[in-house]
Parts: structure tokens; C-alpha cells; sequence
């Protein structure tokens, strides 16, 4: 039987990101990487040339492709089993990664920033993620401002779905994530991984994204983003009880196997579906 769930790998490209900034930032090292959390366990990896942490200044296209591309091309040659995404919200980095092998885009804007990528997935075939966040990395957390935070976000993501389905993406090919961190509070995060199975209702797979976060630091006291690797653990176990299928992480074997084994004692059925 295949794993109930996938883990998505994170290839962070870029100086800047907040937990690994500037260690994969060569495509040499990215790819030596990329192929490190396949062996680990990720069916997905997902390759970012742009951080989108609280106040990130934005990447232009030009500098962004030249990250992602040369690592999603090498990847794509070596791991013809793995699904490659590209964490990106400009639709001009996309069509160039799908050109270099990705199947899969993930767009942490819902597919709002840039208004050619809808079309662009559509046209493609591509898979994509529609992720809850309000603003942009510069402006977000000014921005955390909800009626119910559960409510809000689910009313977000069916709207995002309905939209993409409307553009002609089949629904299996739309995953959609509550943006744990994307301009959410402490108690936001908290409520939404609380109250998950509101998310998992929508109906498209779930894909959760805690790894290494600030709010899990606020409750063990690590700041250092490395040492938050049980944090991540128990909310990514929790995720998958609540009925999340794809887990983005940065320490893929780790979470693998408490996946793994959490995933036997949870769910006895077959598998949701694609990776
Ligand atoms: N979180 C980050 C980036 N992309 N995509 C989805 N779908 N969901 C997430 O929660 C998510 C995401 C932030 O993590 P990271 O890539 O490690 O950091 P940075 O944006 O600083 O590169």
C-alpha cells in the first residue's frame, strides 16, 4: 500500500530564508540536497528562489529564474519518480520551471499576485497548491486581522478553488494549505491546526507547512530555527490525524517516518489519491 500522505521536500535557493538561508544557495549544493530529501523519503520537492518570510524583500523574475531552473533541470534528470515544484508567485518563473521538469507549482499567494498564472497552470496541466495569505511577506503580519480565522481562511480557499476550477484546473490537481505564519497570530496558527478538519472539508487535499516556524520557538523557547524539529513533528503527526495529506518540511526523514508510523495507527484505509 503507498503512504497515505507525501512529504514535500523544501530546496530553499536563496540567501535569505529564515531557517537555512544561504546553505543551498549554489545549484550545486541545491541539487546535492534536492537528492538528499528524495532519498529520505520526499515524493515532492519543492524548489524556492525567493524567501517569503515576514518582511522578505522581494526577488526580481530574471534572478529568481536563475536560481530555481538550473536546480529543478538537474533534479528532473536524476529523480524521474520525484514530483519537482516550484515555490513561486510570478507566472514567468513557473512557465520556465515547467519547462525544466516541474509538474507542480506552489503559490503562496493563491494564484493572486500575478494574474497569468492561473492560466498558465490551466494551459499547462500542471498540479498546484492555493495557500491562504493576505498581503505580501512585506506586509502580512500587519495584516492578521480575522473574524473567525477558521471561517475566513476556508471562505479564502473555496473561493481560490472555485476560481482555478472556473480557469479550467481539474480539482485533482489543486491542493490547498491555510498558510500556517502567512499573516496569522499565535493563536491563528494555533486555531487552524486546532480545527484543521474545516480545512480538510473543503474537499482538495491539504498540504500543511509548519516546518521550523516562529510559533513553534514561542513554545519550546528554541529560537534557533534547527532546534524545532520535535515542534514541527507533533504538529505534523497532528495535521495528519486531521486528515492533511502533504507535509512541507525541511528535515524530510525525520518527519517521514513519525508520518509513517503515525499513519498506521490513525488510518487503515488506501491512500488519498496522487502524489
Ligand atoms: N511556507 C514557506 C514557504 N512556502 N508554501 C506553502 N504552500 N506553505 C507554507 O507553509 C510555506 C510555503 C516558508 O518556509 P521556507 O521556505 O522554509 O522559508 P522562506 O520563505 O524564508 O524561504
Amino acid at each position: 500500500m503507498p503512504a497515505p500522505f507525501a512529504v514535500m521536500g523544501i530546496v530553499n535557493v536563496t540567501p535569505d530564508s529564515f531557517s537555512d538561508g544561504g546553505e543551498w544557495f549554489g545549484t550545486e549544493a541545491a541539487v546535492r540536497h534536492g537528492l538528499e530529501l528524495a532519498a529520505a523519503g520526499a515524493a515532492i520537492l519543492d524548489v524556492g528562489g525567493e524567501s517569503t518570510r515576514p518582511g522578505a524583500d522581494p526577488v526580481p523574475a530574471d534572478e529568481e529564474l536563475r536560481r530555481v531552473v538550473p536546480v529543478i533541470e538537474a533534479l528532473a534528470a536524476r529523480l524521474p519518480d520525484v514530483v519537482l515544484s516550484v515555490d513561486t508567485t510570478k507566472a514567468a518563473v513557473a512557465a520556465a520551471a515547467l519547462d525544466a521538469g516541474a509538474t507542480y507549482v506552489n503559490d503562496v499567494s493563491g494564484m493572486l499576485l500575478d494574474p497569468d498564472m492561473t492560466p498558465l497552470v490551466a494551459e499547462r496541466g500542471a498540479s498546484c497548491c492555493l495557500m491562504h495569505m493576505v498581503g505580501d511577506p512585506r506586509t502580512m503580519q500587519a495584516q492578521a486581522q480575522y473574524g473567525d480565522v477558521v471561517d475566513d481562511v476556508r471562505a479564502y480557499l473555496e473561493e481560490r478553488v472555485a476560481a482555478a476550477v472556473s480557469a479550467g484546473i481539474p480539482i485533482e490537481r489543486i491542493d490547498v494549505d491555510p498558510g500556517i505564519g502567512f499573516a496569522k497570530t499565535q493563536e491563528h496558527n494555533l486555531e487552524l491546526l486546532r480545527r484543521l478538519d474545516e480545512i480538510v472539508a473543503i474537499g482538495p487535499r491539504v498540504l500543511v507547512g509548519t516546518s521550523r516556524k516562529s510559533f513553534l520557538g514561542r513554545i519550546t523557547g528554541r529560537d534557533d530555527p534547527r532546534q524545532r524539529l520535535a515542534g514541527t513533528i507533533a504538529t505534523n503527526v497532528l495535521a495528519l490525524a486531521s486528515g492533511a495529506a502533504v507535509f512541507r518540511v525541511h528535515d524530510v526523514g525525520a518527519v517521514h517516518d513519525a508520518l509513517a508510523v503515525a499513519a498506521h495507527v490513525v488510518r487503515s484505509g488506501p491512500a488519498p489519491g496522487r502524489c
